[in-house]
């Protein structure tokens, strides 16, 4: 499936109700930087979404800012700790950026997805 850019890349999404809890989530991990809770729609038997609390413009990984480097170590990092934990045979973490990264929501997220075995390449 072909995702596009929302046109409205920038305003409030879909992740902001969740991490208002206006919407219920699943949640995985929890801290002071970020969020990180069940995908809606797995695609494996584990799939999470790691998210920062504060937006900031990072809608997109291309958009980071110098400033945001230690955010988005955290977020990494937080992915690698997740999938060790719930993913012990190995996973897979993943940024989808923009139209053609098949990016649907402009909130940046890492996906951590595992119990099951990848392939390469990517569709
Ligand atoms: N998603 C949720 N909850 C929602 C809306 C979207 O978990 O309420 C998930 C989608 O299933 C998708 C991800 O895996 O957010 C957005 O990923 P991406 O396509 O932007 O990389």
């Amino acid at each position: 499936m072909l995702k596009t850019a929302a046109s409205t890349e920038g305003q409030p999404t879909i992740f902001d109700k969740i991490l208002d809890k206006s919407i219920p989530s699943t949640t995985v991990h929890d801290d002071d930087l970020c969020y990180a809770f069940a995908d809606i729609n797995p695609q494996g038997p584990f799939h999470c979404l790691v998210i920062p609390k504060e937006r900031d413009g990072l809608t997109r990984l291309s958009n980071a800012r110098e400033d945001q480097k230690a955010v988005l170590g955290h977020l990494m990092y937080t992915a690698g700790q997740i999938g060790k934990a719930n993913c012990p045979e190995g996973f897979r973490t993943v940024v989808n950026e923009g139209v053609q990264g098949a990016q649907s929501v402009y909130h940046i997220h890492v996906h951590v997805i595992g119990g099951r075995q990848m392939t390469w390449p990517p569709g």
